[in-house]
């Protein structure tokens, strides 16, 4: 890799301890992609919020958010991107803006994964006031990755297990009235068996699907937009990006279909040499 394509990138989510999502995941799968990853922890939770384990603890690091960004601006630390996944709380989010504004070099991409909810339901926790912050978030990315629960909430459509063309071109043409950011729409599917995503920029819009596993895997967002954003960063397309993280979530699915006891996440660890060739081979 040339020296000049390394970057480094804050990453603005949960530590999810146990559980295989947000930054057990970002961490490892941008490291494989060769970016140097920092971050800043918006909650540390005993597991996930999802259903299997019972009684999460749940510490809200909101707080001791404004100390850390001042303590970088006096250090006078940038980043060279800047992804977001969960966030603890609904000032989190404002906070992020800040970041935006004073710790991204100029022409830094912003990527936002509105991670909230799926299923048509929000994740425990969050609420309407949460939507109404992320959708103002959206709004000042360059690039969001929602899944179609997501992509309903922020625009206020009805989420519907149905994906006629006309649903998900009304969900992309809401998505352009809230955020002129680049789109990749996950969870696509528009015939049974085949699912995927939409990644629409300037008007141009490509779809990459792949052959549907017929079973729900929890964390596989987080590893969807963590190596969304390791091949865009190192000099994917959008649409290359989008197909390379279908390709590699679906890898990572395959990996875990077989043992049932790993109900939680997916088991991507195995599968991220894959990742690493691929990456290698378009340089
Ligand atoms: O994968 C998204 C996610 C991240 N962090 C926490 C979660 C979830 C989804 O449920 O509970 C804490």
């Amino acid at each position: 890799m040339m020296k000049d394509s390394y970057k480094r990138i804050l990453v603005v989510q949960d530590i999810s301890c146990v559980g295989q999502c947000s930054l057990t995941v970002a961490l490892p799968i941008l490291s494989a992609c060769g970016i140097e990853t920092a971050i800043l922890p918006s909650a540390v939770l005993s597991t996930h919020t999802a259903a299997g384990f019972h009684g999460f603890t749940f510490r809200d690091l909101t707080n001791d958010i404004p100390a850390i960004l001042a303590h970088w601006q006096k250090e006078g630390i940038t980043f060279d991107a800047l992804y977001t996944g969960y966030l603890g709380s609904t000032r989190q989010v404002e906070m992020v803006e800040t970041i935006m504004d004073t710790l991204i070099v100029p022409g830094g991409v912003k990527i936002v994964d509105p991670a909230m909810a799926d299923n048509g339901k929000l994740y425990v926790g969050f609420d309407d006031e949460y939507v109404a912050a992320m959708r103002r978030l959206c709004a000042r990315a360059d690039i969001i990755l929602p899944n179609i629960t997501e992509a309903a909430m922020l625009t206020g459509l009805p989420y519907s297990e149905e994906q006629s063309e006309d649903y998900i071109t009304a969900l992309l043409t809401g998505l352009a009235g809230i955020s002129s950011a680049a789109v990749v729409l996950t969870g696509v599917s528009y015939e049974p068996g085949v699912i995927g995503a939409m990644s629409v920029k300037g008007g141009e819009a490509h779809y990459y699907g792949r052959h549907r596993i017929p079973q729900m895997f929890h964390g596989t967002g987080d590893v969807y937009a963590s190596a969304f954003t390791g091949a865009y960063l190192r000099g994917n397309s959008l649409h290359s990006a989008a197909a390379v993280a279908v390709d590699f979530t679906l890898a990572a699915i395959e990996n875990t279909v077989t043992d049932s006891a790993h109900w939680y996440g997916v088991r991507f660890e195995p599968v991220l040499s894959k990742l690493i060739e691929r990456l290698n081979e378009k340089e």
